[in-house]
């Protein structure tokens, strides 16, 4: 059997291959019949370039419709495609060409002359476009080929996709997902969330993170049904396809700013038959404002880039506010003390998940596999929870120093490494505030050298939009004169928040961050 995912989707499309796969905002609609001719099309402009099964498609594109097929078109030819965000400047995008080497780069018009430097730096031996509207010489060139029809052969574990997820040293990494682990989530989360062909998904996520490119894609394709693209979630537009939409997928932060418009209610909802959560804690104000307004009870899941779902709260059955839900079909989960062993419901610890949905490791780091997984091939989520006697599980912490702002995965250590080489800057403390939008809020903390003169924050975070994608980039930037460390030399973050929490209440009329925030110190 051929494990290409594509196949596997292939065969659960309408047989009425004229039913509707994506309408675009424009109103423009590709049926299944197109998904096929549009993705062969674009298979055969991959094989024309030479490119090879296993070899690595970089994307820098905008959403849209034809960036969706040039994924598929990716697993049609067993090709592993790397989707990257439009907000990385070329700082990041160099790092992630070196590591992942990609054969193909396929960016934005805009950005083709500015990236043909680093894509000769990196070898990358094609460079083509692809702009909002799916124009571009990626399109022009497919629309002048024959749409191939085959599917490339490949075993489950082949190498599907390739996604970087920051990470504790600063240096992203690579989650290698293979056709089994894709394939296994969708079949299970299309069971799960009750997937059929009459299905309208509203998808308003971007297409460069698990989310909003495998859980929600994967089970429109997985139950042959249809969705509404929007290129990117905008409050207006939701509620303007919402009446047309039968399922709707979101982080929080969707939630929160949905919850801000008056014209959100259960006239607007009623043909939603669920709603969806993910990526950051949903908080229980945001689950039940929600519920009274709409009458909607929010179904709250969690994952992450290298598993993909593992756990889900129920279809049918009891949705607890402030739990994920529990373990999804086929995966193991436990949580587990210091020493690994496991703990029984009631009991905190780190939780940690293993099926066929777990990625098998990073991409060229087999050293850390020792460390991601335990010996018996569980992987070490980072996440701290507890499991209650019913099987929900809620998570309460982090092992890892990680941020998660408006969904979006930030780890200080990144941002931290940036500030400590900034001249003038001795050290740095990055860390997360609670923030009623975006769930946490990146702020930083820095401590001037000695020798420096003033430090001007709007300076040091506008040189940081240089380096780093936004949404690292923290919001606010205080200068203190100290970063308080414990007895081991570590700086204690929870102190800093505190502080920090402290300056924001007694500060309402806001200081601008700097100098004047010298009170968190
Ligand atoms: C954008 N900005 C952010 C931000 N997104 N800042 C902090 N956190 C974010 N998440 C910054 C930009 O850099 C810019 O800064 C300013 O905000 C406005 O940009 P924008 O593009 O207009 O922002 P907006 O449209 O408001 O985007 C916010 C958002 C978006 C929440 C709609 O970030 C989003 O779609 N998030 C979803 C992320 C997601 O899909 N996560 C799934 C990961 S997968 P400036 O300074 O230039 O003005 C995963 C696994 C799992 O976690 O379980 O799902």
């Amino acid at each position: 059997m051929n494990a290409n995912l594509y196949e596997q989707f292939r065969a659960r499309f309408p047989s009425d291959r004229s039913r509707t796969f994506v309408e675009a905002a424009s109103g423009t609609r590709w049926s299944y019949a197109e998904l096929e001719d549009e993705t062969g099309r674009i298979a055969a402009c991959l094989r024309s370039l030479g490119l090879r099964r296993g070899d690595r498609v970089a994307a820098q594109v905008e959403k849209s419709p034809r960036a969706l097929f040039l994924y598929l078109a990716c697993l049609r030819e067993g090709l592993v495609y790397l989707p990257l965000n439009p907000a990385y400047p070329e700082a990041e995008l160099d790092y992630f060409l070196r590591d992942a080497e990609p054969a193909l780069l396929v960016c934005r018009p805009k950005s083709q002359s500015g990236l043909e430097p680093l894509a000769r730096r990196h070898r990358v031996a094609a460079l083509l476009n692809l702009d909002d509207a799916g124009e571009g010489s990626l399109a022009d060139a497919a629309d002048s080929l024959s749409p191939l029809e085959d599917t490339a052969a490949c075993d489950a574990a082949d190498p599907a996709a390739l996604l970087y997820t920051s990470g504790t040293t600063g240096r992203p990494k690579g989650a290698v997902l293979s056709h089994r682990n894709l394939a296994s989530n969708a079949e299970v989360l299309k069971r799960a969330w009750g997937f059929a062909p009459d299905d309208v998904l509203l998808h308003a996520l971007p297409l460069f993170h698990t989310h909003g490119l495998f859980v929600a894609c994967h089970c429109v394709l997985a139950a042959g049904a249809a969705m509404l693209l929007l290129p990117r979630f905008d409050v207006d537009g939701v509620l303007r396809l919402l009446p047309r939409a039968t399922v709707f997928m979101g982080v929080p932060t969707f939630y929160v700013r949905l919850l801000q418009h008056p014209g959100l209610d259960e006239a607007a909802t009623r043909t939603v038959r669920l709603f969806i959560s993910g990526s950051a804690p949903l908080l229980p104000q945001t689950f039940e404002a929600f519920h009274e307004r709409t009458g909607h009870r929010i179904l709250e899941r969690y994952g992450m880039t290298e598993c993909g779902m593992v756990t889900s709260n129920p279809l049918e059955g009891a949705r607890k506010v402030g739990t994920v839900g529990a373990p999804l079909a086929g995966v193991a989960l436990r949580v587990v003390d210091g020493k690994g062993n496991a703990l029984p419901p009631g009991s905190t610890g780190a939780v940690e998940f293993r099926g066929p949905n777990v990625f098998s490791g990073y991409w060229k780091m087999p050293e850390r596999r020792a460390e991601d997984f335990s010996a018996d091939g569980f992987f070490r989520s980072g996440d701290l929870g507890v499991m209650d006697s019913d099987g929900y599980l809620t998570l309460v912490g982090r092992e890892k120093d990680l941020i998660i702002s408006g969904g979006l995965n930030v780890y200080p250590k990144e941002v931290e490494t940036l500030l400590d080489r900034y001249e003038g800057i001795a050290e740095s403390a990055v860390i997360g505030m609670p923030d009623d939008d975006l769930g946490e809020r990146v702020t930083a903390m820095v401590v001037p050298s000695a020798s420096a003169g003033e430090l001007h924050p709007p300076s040091i975070i506008a040189e940081l939009k240089t380096m780093l994608a936004g949404y690292k980039v923290p919001k606010e930037l205080h200068v203190v004169d100290e970063l308080p460390r414990n007895a081991m030399g570590k700086v204690q973050k929870n102190l800093l928040r505190d502080r920090a929490a402290r300056v924001a209440d007694g500060a309402a009329s806001g200081p601008v961050p700097g100098r004047e925030s010298r009170a968190v110190d």
